[in-house]
């Protein structure tokens, strides 16, 4: 059991300008073939988190994929559910996300009160995150999946006032996701107004598909940055983004998984 064990790194990491890399992993795009390709880059560069997870998971692959990403690899395994039903024992931990941007009710608080006994007895970490979800120029699949709209891309102010009601609230990561596939990341300028704004660490994630867009939200105050989709489709890439995200750490120590 790992009890606070990952959020007390994510603190110590943004406390010291450590930046992180996570992998996205979705159980239903994975082919059986790839992903030992994908954990063995993964290691190779220092990733250091993986996230399992997608809007909608329609293969039973989930506890398959946790069970053989532990059996060759160290590096923790954090689920982003995209509903109530992506629940396994076998990952450390669980982002337990309230969608923020949006304003349906099941997403803010009525799943969640469903899952909490479940999760109360479970060995799982459970990380508290306010999901934001920003406009990335396509209709995402969380976009359609949540029945809720995005925060438009260029209202810098409206995602400010949104991480720092979910701060206040308690929550104790932002996630800001423009959705798997997102055809325009999230912006530099609006992730150095959040990230200027609020104390808990903030994920970035969506369309991001260079090591130079990766470096470049590190640079703007993005504390931890996951890609998905270009890697699945470019495995090569983790080395090249990995290292970009990395250098981008003010202190170049930080704890390793390998
Ligand atoms: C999606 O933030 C993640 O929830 C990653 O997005 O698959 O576009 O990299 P991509």
């Amino acid at each position: 059991m790992v009890s606070n064990s990952l959020y007390s790194e994510y603190l110590t990491a943004k406390q010291n300008g450590n930046k992180k890399f996570v992998v996205l992993i979705d159980p239903d795009k994975v082919r059986l073939g790839k992903i030992q390709k994908v954990l063995e880059l993964s290691v190779e560069a220092g990733v250091d988190y993986f996230f399992i997870g997608g809007s909608l998971v329609v293969n039973d692959m989930l506890d398959y994929v946790l069970k053989s990403m532990k059996e060759n690899c160290h590096i923790p395994m954090i689920l982003f559910p995209g509903n109530s039903f992506q629940l396994s024992y076998k990952a450390d931990a669980l982002l337990f996300l309230s969608l923020i941007s949006g304003r349906n009710a099941d997403l803010l608080i009525g799943k969640h009160v469903i899952t909490a006994p479940f999760l109360k007895m479970s060995p799982l970490e459970i990380i508290s995150t306010g999901y934001m979800l920003i406009d990335g120029g396509i209709m995402t699949s969380v976009q359609y999946m949540s029945n809720t709209n995005p925060i438009p891309a260029n209202k810098d102010d409206i995602a400010l006032c949104t991480a720092m009601a979910g701060e206040m609230l308690g929550l104790k990561l932002i996630y800001m996701d423009a959705g798997s596939g997102a055809k325009n990341p999230i912006s530099e300028s609006m992730i150095n107004t959040v990230s200027s704004a609020i104390n808990i660490p903030l994920i970035v994630g969506g369309g991001i598909s260079t090591p130079e867009k990766a470096a470049a939200n590190a640079r703007a105050g993005a504390d931890i940055i996951v890609v998905g989709n270009a890697i699945e489709k470019d495995p090569q890439l983790i080395i090249e983004i990995s290292k970009a995200i990395h250098e981008q750490s003010t202190t170049k120590k930080s704890v390793s998984h390998q």
